[in-house]
Parts: structure tokens; sequence; C-alpha cells
């Protein structure tokens, strides 16, 4: 094989590749932006008008019309701030318990409805889903610091004031993995310079999407024909000794590899794109 012939072929791969790492990203940072401005609408209709002018049939009617501005997520909700001493009330009030995340198995029960789940057990605080797209609608009344990864990204959210990223999990009634991006929503405008306990104090709420990676990166590559040609993976290279795979099959060694860097607008998370030749020259 000829030098120049081998020179092409690596300058193929870069660019089919970069175009698909930038495209996944530039869909990812759209989503971002609408969740932001999301929490901005529960902020703004929801908790500062008295009554709310959000119930779930308006906030479902909502984020069914707006999911074209949300490529690659499966599904909008909303999370409440509810403290330990204020649970009997909300509880009272809504007509329902607020339910622990539970068991892998369970969830993935045919018969699956929150409704069957246990109470969350007493803790300082909550976050029962109160509003959902109807695509998620099996998460309301689970309190969703009552899960490891979305307690986190709750946790770091609020105090960050930034949309934030789980690492790659099975999220509830999926086989895949997928990640949850979540926004905490404040009772004032807070200033950019406001501190991490500031935030905390205001934090009244949660606005989350989740994102099926797998189902939604094959929609996104099926788009442009190219599976033919190259194979992509794409990984959680947050710890780069323990790379996650998020996307793809296992890879195997045609020679010739590409990695192309991925932002999905979290600094705390890192992510590449790996693409190959579906053939060796
Ligand atoms: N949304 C959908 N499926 C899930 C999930 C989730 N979290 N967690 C596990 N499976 C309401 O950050 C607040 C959404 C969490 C937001």
């Amino acid at each position: 094989l000829s030098a120049d012939i081998a020179l092409r072929r690596k300058e193929t791969l870069t660019s089919m590749c970069d175009e698909r790492a930038r495209m996944l990203q530039d869909q990812f940072n759209v989503s971002m932006n609408h969740v932001h401005a999301l929490a901005i609408l529960i902020s703004t209709f929801h908790h500062g008008k008295q009554p709310s002018a959000i119930d779930q049939k308006t906030f479902e009617e909502y984020t069914e019309r707006t999911a074209f501005e949300r490529p690659l997520t499966s599904g909008v909700a909303y999370a409440l701030r509810v403290r330990n001493s204020e649970r009997e009330e909300f509880e009272k009030l809504h007509g329902w318990t607020i339910k622990k995340m539970e068991s892998e198995d369970q969830t993935l029960a045919q018969d699956y409805i929150p409704a069957n789940l246990d109470p969350a057990p007493d803790q300082d605080e909550y976050a029962p889903v109160i509003f959902s797209q109807q695509t998620v609608s099996h998460i309301v009344s689970i309190d969703m610091m009552s899960g490891k990864e979305d307690r986190e990204n709750i946790l770091r959210a609020r105090a960050s004031g930034k949309g934030v990223l789980t690492s790659p999990f099975k999220l509830l009634k999926s086989n895949h993995l997928g990640v949850v991006l979540t926004f905490a929503v404040y009772n004032t405008h807070l200033p950019p310079y406001a501190t991490p306990a500031d935030r905390i104090n205001a934090t009244v709420g949660y606005i989350g999407a989740s994102y099926d990676v797998p189902s939604l990166v094959e929609k996104l590559l099926h788009q442009l024909a190219s599976k033919q040609t190259i194979v992509v993976n794409v990984y959680d290279t947050t710890n780069k000794f323990a790379p996650i795979k998020m996307y793809g099959m296992d890879e195997n060694d045609t020679g010739l590899l590409h990695v192309s860097n991925l932002d999905f607008g979290d600094p705390a998370r890192k992510h590449e794109m790996h693409c190959r030749f579906k053939q060796k020259p």
C-alpha cells in the first residue's frame, strides 16, 4: 500500500469521526440548553406564581410539544425538594407517598408501577418527581435522592448552578446504559458569584433529562448512512484507566483507529468517540 493512499485513508477516518463526534456533541448541547430553559420555566411559572401556572397536565403537554428541541433525550421530569418536616403535608397534598428507587429486577418487571414500590425510608430531605414527560411517567413519586447516580447529580447541580451529568448507568425501565442531566431550580435569581452555600439554600427542585445513549446515538448515525464504512464507539473516559462503553460493539482491531474528543458540557466528565474502518485496506 503506497504511503499516499495510507495517508488519504487516515484523513478520511479523521474527518468522518470528527464530523460524527461534532454532530453528537452539538445535539447534546442543544438539548442541554433547552433543559436549562425548562428550569427557568419551572422557576417562573411554578414557584414564581401564586397559584402555580403549571400542573402535571400542562407540563406533559408542553414537554411533549417541545420534545423536538431536545434531541437525544428520552424524557424530562421535575423533582421537588421536600424536607423531612414537610413530608407528611406533601404526601397528604399529593395523595401518594414518596417512593424509594428500587432494584433493577423489580423495575424491569412487566407489571412495574411506582404504586407498588416501597415508601422512602426517613431522610433529612427527598426529591420526589412531581411532573414528568409522558415517556418517563414511571418515575413520578420516586425520590431521586434514593438512587446513587441521581443523588450525586442533584448535590452537584444545586451547589454549582450548572448542568451536570451522571456516569453511564442503567436507567429505570431500560435495558441500556444511559446518562441523566440535572439542573437545579432556585427560588431567587442568583448572581453568577453566588456561593455554593447560597445556592444550596435557595434550591427548590431539580429538572432532569434522561439520555438512552445506545438508541439515540444509533438514530443519529443512521441519518448519516455511513454504517457500511466505519465502526463507532462512545466511551465515558472520566477515569481513563477504566473507560465505560456507552455505545457500540466490541472493538475489533482493523488497524487504523481515530479518537475524537466529545465535550458534553460538564467539565467533571470526559467522553471520547472511537472510530475504525470496518474493513482492512
Ligand atoms: N430519569 C429517567 N429515568 C431514570 C432516572 C431519571 N432521573 N434515574 C434513573 N432512571 C428528575 O435530576 C432530577 C431524572 C432525575 C431528575
